[in-house]
């Protein structure tokens, strides 16, 4: 059974990968402000990303035969102090949302829902990827930062960051 309880946090989640999105695009805004074009594309990417996970529980919801209704999403920051501290605000957002997954899945297990409980193993899964990603972005940013001939080829390396298959689909 969909509860009313697991359909309003999944309701909620839209909200949250929505607001996941709104912050990579402004992160991108800062990037292009920036003149790192290739930090830019990674955080559109990014952007990108979130809408199609986004997606994922607006259809869900629908497909459970509920409706989905679309709640306030808040501005997110514009500035940074640094490449660096914008990557690593990302990280701690992504950790953040590894959280609300989590919270999602022991609903869905406490109340014995089988297909949310399916559903939210590929954002399990999707989840230690963005970490491992993410840090590793940080970690490279990390070991440049400061050597302008380095974030230069870092930059462009980024730049080359390719949208996955879902989100070129659709
Ligand atoms: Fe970046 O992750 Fe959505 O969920």
């Amino acid at each position: 059974m969909f509860s009313k309880k697991m359909h309003q946090a999944m309701n909620d989640q839209i909200q949250h990968e929505l607001y996941s999105a709104y912050i990579y695009l402004s992160m991108s805004a800062y990037f292009e402000s920036e003149n790192y074009p290739g930090f830019a594309q990674w955080m559109r990417i990014q952007f990108e990303e979130e809408m199609a996970h986004a997606f994922r529980f607006y259809d869900y919801i629908h497909s459970r035969g509920e409706r989905v209704t679309l709640l306030p999403i808040g501005q997110p920051p514009a500035e940074y102090e640094s490449p660096l501290a914008a990557f690593e605000a990302a990280l701690e957002h992504e950790q953040k949302i590894t959280g609300d997954i989590h919270r999602l899945y022991a609903l869905a297990t406490e109340e014995n829902d089988y297909p949310s409980l399916s559903f939210l193993q590929w954002f399990i899964d999707e989840q230690v990827e963005e970490e491992e990603h993410v840090g590793g972005v940080v970690d490279n940013v990390k070991r440049v930062s400061g050597v302008s001939h380095a974030m230069l080829m870092l930059d462009r390396e980024l730049g080359q960051r390719q949208p996955p298959a879902e989100v070129e689909e659709e």
